[in-house]
């Protein structure tokens, strides 16, 4: 989890791969307790890496990208999604690696670390 990419940037590299996957999207808290799992054994420091969802309308709910649908399941650390500088302003989610995998809305021209998922 070394390479940083702006958000757009981790969609296009996820997509980039053979076969294409896309940037990971937590449905459950099933999916989050084994992310936070395998971030945890995989990843040499703790970091904030991209999640596929973005807030589409600066509504403050967030919808999956890949799956079309609203987040049902949400992960958000205390006071997030909270549009820090301004509504619309943080569009994008990342997830934590620790911290219990909490997430927060934060700018998508951030540069974080990405975890592609596939459709098997
Ligand atoms: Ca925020």
């Amino acid at each position: 989890m070394s390479l940083l990419r702006t958000f757009n940037d981790s969609r296009t590299f996820c997509s980039s791969l053979s076969p294409p996957a896309y940037v990971i999207e937590v449905q459950s808290q099933a999916e989050n307790d084994w992310l936070l799992e395998l971030t945890a054994t995989l990843c040499e420091a703790p970091n904030k890496y991209w999640l596929n969802g973005y807030d589409t309308d600066n509504s403050g709910t967030f919808t999956w990208i890949n799956g079309q649908n609203q987040t049902t399941y949400t992960n958000w650390h205390t006071g997030q999604p909270d549009d820090f500088y301004g509504i619309g302003s943080e569009k994008c989610i990342v997830s934590s690696t620790g911290f219990e995998g909490v997430w927060v809305d934060i700018q998508c021209t951030e540069s974080r670390p990405v975890v592609c998922e596939r459709n098997v």
